[in-house]
């Protein structure tokens, strides 16, 4: 619990308004969308990076935890108060303070919601390509914090290809500035990608600058249909040989589709046991070039229907069934264990089948959709309490798997409470030992986001 005489001068700081207590309240900023629950003891909503300096370094000389919060989006428990204490939420901080359309770059507080920031600078002419599924809701400062990736990142790489700066409050108060508003520079240690995805753990982001690049010229989707999910990997594999890079190169299994389908009241598919949603931007004469050159490759790998979105509003459409995947799988069971490996993306086909294996050998149903153009694949454990024991088995063999093939056990949910107890196995303790004397270093008394990243104790 935080002593009176802090809750004082907490309101002192942000104004008693902007402190939550209340049950109602503190249960709405405990959880995620990885559904795990822990109560703060009280929320914080500051106005202004020195309110946030303020707060911090109270936690600091009071040593209680303070764990920063965007839009409760991330899927690997990063913001949820696992050990109580303040809960900083940065919602009211959500201006877009600058759009240089010359220099192009935006400066934005961290509560802007990502799909705002992707309208305004569209109606710009520019573009800000990372698009995770949430971008609706989703906030830049936990894009940030996550370094999130979605479903453009096949072509134009994840948040840490667009932080050209940051404005972050240190663990012990201060406000620090990183990077600069240049494509280039490498004056002392980059603490900017050090930041980006630290998963609040090493600073409170209060000011992002973003690179921004021009807006392309056409877009041209596709959705192809197929009989197996080894045609679809084969086709997703095939069309990176081709040598065409689609901004999305997306892949559904059957029975995410069928969630989908039910969740959206509609059948997309006509029954199909994969899909490949695939999307080229560019001139025209372009996409126009290479989605015929797709659409023949989906045909010869097996496709038994490719479908053009021929609007705007089909386009919307295909992308709004993709992002409702997620919540959709829901619909099965009550619970999934939600994972999100990336393979080297010549390693879909491999990475799938050894999925299936597992599957199969704990009887268990695994679906898997995602990002097959970078290879970072959602495999979705689907559980009711009984299947938990042999879930966690299979995620751990799942993580063997994805290590042997040259992958990662995240590709952009980050590590937060729901992996830490396997960061061991893609790191080895001296590697481990070395991202842990950062934090000290930082963090001297352990106050921010404690219980993260790194298995306690
Ligand atoms: C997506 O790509 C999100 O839809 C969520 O990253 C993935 O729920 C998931 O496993
Ligand atoms: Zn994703």
């Amino acid at each position: 619990m935080l002593k009176p005489s802090v809750l004082k001068e907490l309101a002192k700081i942000v104004g008693p308004a902007n402190i939550l207590q209340s049950p109602e309240e503190l249960i709405v900023y405990s959880y995620d969308a990885t559904r795990r629950e822990s109560l703060p003891w009280a929320v914080a909503r500051p106005a202004h990076a020195a309110e946030v300096s303020q707060i911090i370094s109270l936690a600091n000389r009071e040593r209680f935890p303070v764990v920063p919060r965007g839009a409760g989006t991330g899927m690997s428990g990063g913001s949820v108060p696992t050990q109580g204490g303040l809960v900083l939420t940065l919602e009211r901080m959500n201006r877009i303070l600058e759009i240089d359309e010359r220099d192009f770059l935006a400066v934005l507080e961290p509560g802007v919601v990502t799909g705002e920031l992707q309208s305004a600078v569209e109606k710009k002419g520019l573009f800000y390509p990372p698009d995770p599924a949430s971008h609706k809701f989703c906030t830049m400062g936990g894009n940030v914090a996550e370094c999130a990736g979605g479903l453009r990142a096949v072509k134009y790489g994840v948040t840490k290809d667009y932080v050209l700066g940051l404005e972050v409050v240190l663990p012990t108060g201060e406000i620090i500035t990183t990077g600069t508003r240049t494509i280039k520079s490498v004056a002392g240690y980059d603490l900017t990608k050090l930041l980006v995805g630290s998963e609040g753990t090493l600073g409170v982001i209060t000011k992002i600058t973003v690179k921004l690049l021009p807006l392309p010229e056409s877009i041209r989707t596709l959705a192809a249909f197929f009989k197996s999910v080894d045609d679809a990997a084969q086709a997703a594999s095939d069309v990176l040989a081709s040598r065409i890079i689609p901004r999305a190169l997306e892949f559904v299994d059957s029975a995410a589709l069928r969630a989908v389908e039910t969740y959206l009241r509609e059948d997309l598919s006509g029954g199909a046991a994969a899909m490949l949603l695939t999307e080229v931007d560019g001139p025209v004469d372009s996409t126009v070039r290479e989605s015929a050159r797709l659409a023949e490759i989906m045909t010869q790998c097996g496709a038994t229907r490719v479908q053009r979105a021929e609007s705007t509003a089909d386009r919307e459409h295909l992308w709004k069934a993709r992002r409702a995947i997620s919540p959709a799988l829901y619909t099965i069971k009550p619970k999934k264990v939600n994972e999100d490996i990336v393979v080297p993306r010549s390693k879909i086909v491999d990475i799938l089948r050894e999925i299936r294996e597992i599957a199969r050998k704990h009887d268990l149903l695994i679906v898997n959709f995602g990002h097959a153009g970078d290879g970072n694949i959602h495999t979705n454990v689907l559980v009711d309490e009984t299947d938990l024991p042999r879930a966690e088995q299979a995620v751990k063999e799942i993580f063997g798997a994805t290590l042997q093939l040259g992958g990662s056990i995240s590709g952009e949910h980050g590590i937060g409470i729901a992996k830490a107890a396997y960061l061991p196995m893609e790191f080895a303790p001296d590697a481990i030992a070395a991202m842990k004397r950062i934090k000290q270093a930082l963090d001297p008394n352990n106050i921010l986001n404690p219980g993260k990243i790194f298995l306690i104790g």
